[in-house]
């Protein structure tokens, strides 16, 4: 896969694994981290092999401990308004790749890196993780969807209370409240959304997109579309290769070998 400065981007059979590679700075996102992860996720994106993405941070220290506040420190109104859609094109880019994306979370996941794991689909922790969205104490607010998202995740009460407290919480309260779906094992985060990565894999590639789809688009909608809207893409898999070959292996008693078509 392409060569990047700020990043690693490699794929093992059909997962892609993309490592942010500061450990230096905690793997803060400067305006490269964020050039280099738009440019990876739309080299996934055209690429049929890969089924779902493990996105992770360098080193034992830290997934992302935030947006680079060396980088922010001097930008003017402009230049912040300019790192900030470039930010949110990117998290939103993630959240739209038709793909799970699994966000192995090893370390710190503080601010605009909390961030960054709730645009993916998944999260796992290793124990040793923090998140926390400390942004107030900078004399800022959440801004790459940090309002939204964890309020989504996790509930309007707690989000209020993490992100007006800046309190970093451990990986235990973390599952608990919601915001991580699994905590293992320090050493093994990566393992196991590899472990994950691959068993969504071995699924029918259509029928795992289109319930991303329809998880993502219903909820904005009331209930009565967003049933509707599931209706619809499910309708629309009886016309898929993948539906047939589901189907016919579950008859014949073997493995289905899905093409994603
Ligand atoms: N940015 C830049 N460098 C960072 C950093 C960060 N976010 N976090 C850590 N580093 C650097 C440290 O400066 C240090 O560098 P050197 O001094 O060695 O050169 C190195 O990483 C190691 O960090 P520490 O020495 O501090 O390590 P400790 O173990 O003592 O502490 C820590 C770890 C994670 C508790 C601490 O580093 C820390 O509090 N870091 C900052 C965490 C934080 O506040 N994160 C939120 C950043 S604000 C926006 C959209 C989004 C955002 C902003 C605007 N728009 C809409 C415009 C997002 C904002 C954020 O994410």
């Amino acid at each position: 896969m392409k060569e990047f400065n700020t990043i690693t981007c490699s794929a093992e059979e059909n997962i892609a694994i993309i490592t942010i590679n500061r450990p230096k700075y905690l793997n803060a996102l400067n305006t490269e981290v964020l050039q280099e992860l738009s440019e990876a996720v739309d080299f996934i994106a055209v690429n049929k092999e890969i089924r779902a993405v493990v996105l992770t941070g360098a080193g034992e220290k830290a997934f992302v401990a935030g947006a680079d506040i060396a980088e922010m420190q001097s930008k003017n109104v402009l230049e912040a308004r300019e790192f900030s859609s470039l930010g949110n094109r990117i998290f939103s880019k993630l959240e739209n790749l038709s793909i799970p994306v699994i966000a192995a979370v090893n370390g710190f996941a503080l601010g605009g890196g909390c961030e960054l794991a709730m645009a993916c689909d998944i999260r796992i922790a290793g124990s040793k993780a923090k998140f926390g969205q400390p942004e107030v104490g900078l004399g800022i607010m959440a801004g790459f969807g940090g309002t939204q998202r964890l309020a989504r995740l996790v509930g309007a009460g707690i989000a209020k209370e993490l992100l007006y407290t800046g309190e970093m919480i451990s990986a235990d309260r973390a599952y608990e409240i919601g915001l991580v779906n699994k905590v293992v094992n320090s050493v093994e985060v990566q393992e196991e959304a590899i472990k994950m990565a691959q068993m969504i894999a071995s699924k029918s590639p259509l029928g795992v997109s289109f319930t991303k789809k329809a998880i993502n688009d219903g909820v904005n909608l009331d209930l009565e579309r967003a049933l509707s809207l599931e209706a619809e893409l499910f309708g629309a898999l009886f016309s898929t290769d993948d539906q047939t070959e589901g189907m016919t292996a579950f008859l014949e008693k073997r493995q289905a070998a899905f093409k994603g078509e």
